[in-house]
C-alpha cells in the first residue's frame, strides 16, 4: 500500500510566501512522487481557534482550494478537500481527547503564543487544536506531513497520541513525521519572528504585484553598512536570497556583504524581481481557475467523497477497539 501524506492550511486569508515555501512546495513534491497517496485539506475548522469573520471564512475556504490548484496541486494526483466536510475528524478528536491531559496541551509553546496574541480568545477549541490536528493526520494513517517547522510541536503530540492509542487499544497508527522543505522557516519581513499572515508587514502574498513585492522587500530593515552577524532583517534578506537567487548571485551578494560594500538596494531589487518571476505563473494560473467556479466546486465535492471513504474506515476500527 502507498504511504499516505496529509497536510492543510488554515482558511485565515490568502497564502503568503511562508505558507508556500514551508508547506505547499513540499506538498507538490510529494504529490509528484508515485510512492505516496496525498490528501491536502483546507483546515477551516482550525480557523475558528483564533478570532475570525464567518463571511471571510466562507470565502477563504474556496480561495485556498484555488490557491492549491494554481500552485500545481492536481486533483488527479491528490485528494483536495475541506476539513469540516469530513465529520470523522471531529469524532476522532473527541475519542483522542480522552487520552490527552489538559496539562500537556497547556504547556505547548504554540498554545501559549496564541493566548498571548489573543488573550480574549483562550478557548477550548484553541486548547484542542493539536488534538484535532492529530485526528486530521491519523484518520488517514498518514506517515508524512509536509508542514513548516513551526508545526513540529503539534506533530510530536500526534505521535504521542498514536503511540498511546496503539498501546491502549491495539490500533495500528503510524508515527507521522514532518516532511521539511528548504523554506521550512521563513522569517518575518520585519526581522523578528516568523512570516505570519496575522502580523501586518511581515509577509508577501502570493498574489502581490511586482511593485508590492519590491516595496515590501525594500522595507526589510537592514543595517546602513554591510558586514557583521546576519540577524534580524539581514537574516530574512539572506534566507530569501538563498532560496530564490541563483547560487552565483547569492554568493556575490554574500561576499560583498562580508567585505562591507554590499548595496542593499541592489540585492533587494534583484530579489524582488526573482520572487515576482516565480509568483507570476502562479498568479496567471490563479486568474484562469477563478473563472471556472464549477470546476472548483467539483474538485471540492469529489475530494470529500474520496477522503471520507478512508476516514470512515479508520473511525469504524477505532470505535470497535475502544468498546463502542
Ligand atoms: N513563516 C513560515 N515559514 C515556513 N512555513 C510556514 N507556515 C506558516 N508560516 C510559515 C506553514 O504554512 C502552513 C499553513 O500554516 P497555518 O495553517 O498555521 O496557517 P496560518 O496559521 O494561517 O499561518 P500563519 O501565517 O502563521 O497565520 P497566523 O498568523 O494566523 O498564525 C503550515 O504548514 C505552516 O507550518
Amino acid at each position: 500500500m502507498r504511504k499516505r501524506v496529509l497536510s492543510g492550511i488554515r482558511a485565515t486569508g490568502r497564502l503568503h510566501l511562508g505558507n508556500y515555501l514551508g508547506a505547499v512546495k513540499g506538498m507538490i513534491e510529494l504529490q509528484n512522487n508515485p510512492s505516496y497517496q496525498c490528501l491536502y485539506m483546507v483546515a477551516d475548522a482550525h480557523t475558528i481557534t483564533t478570532p475570525y469573520d464567518p463571511k471571510q471564512l466562507s470565502d477563504n475556504r474556496k480561495e485556498i482550494i484555488i490557491d492549491y490548484l494554481a500552485s500545481g496541486l492536481d486533483p488527479q494526483k491528490s485528494i483536495l478537500f475541506i476539513q469540516s466536510q469530513i465529520p470523522e475528524h471531529f469524532e476522532l478528536t473527541y475519542y483522542f481527547s480522552s487520552i490527552v491531559t489538559i496539562a500537556r496541551m497547556q504547556h505547548l509553546p504554540t498554545y501559549k503564543e496564541k493566548v498571548k496574541q489573543y488573550p480574549q480568545n483562550n478557548t477550548m477549541a484553541l486548547l484542542n487544536y493539536p488534538i484535532l490536528m492529530a485526528a486530521d493526520i491519523l484518520v488517514y494513517k498518514a506517515n508524512l506531513v509536509p508542514v513548516g517547522a513551526d508545526q513540529e510541536p503539534h506533530l510530536e503530540v500526534a505521535r504521542e497520541i498514536g503511540r498511546k492509542m496503539n498501546q491502549l487499544f491495539k490500533t495500528d497508527f503510524p508515527e507521522p513525521i514532518r516532511f521539511a522543505t528548504k523554506g521550512e522557516y521563513i522569517p518575518s519581513l520585519k526581522g523578528e519572528g516568523k512570516m505570519s499572515k496575522s502580523v501586518e508587514g511581515s509577509y508577501i502574498n502570493l498574489t502581490d504585484s511586482f511593485d508590492e513585492i519590491r516595496k515590501k522587500i525594500r522595507s526589510i530593515p537592514t543595517a546602513t553598512t554591510a558586514g557583521g552577524p546576519l540577524i534580524g532583517g539581514l537574516k530574512t534578506l539572506f534566507i530569501l536570497g538563498q532560496i530564490f537567487l541563483s547560487s552565483t548571485d547569492y554568493q556575490n551578494f554574500k561576499n560583498q556583504y562580508n567585505q562591507g560594500n554590499l548595496q542593499f538596494s541592489q540585492m533587494k531589487d534583484t530579489l524582488a524581481q526573482v520572487i515576482y518571476e516565480e509568483l507570476k505563473s502562479f498568479q496567471e494560473r490563479r486568474k484562469e481557475i477563478e473563472k471556472n467556479e464549477d470546476y472548483v466546486n467539483e474538485v471540492i465535492k469529489e475530494g470529500a467523497i474520496r477522503a471520507r471513504e478512508i476516514a470512515s474506515q479508520t473511525l469504524k476500527e477505532v470505535k470497535e477497539k475502544m468498546g463502542f
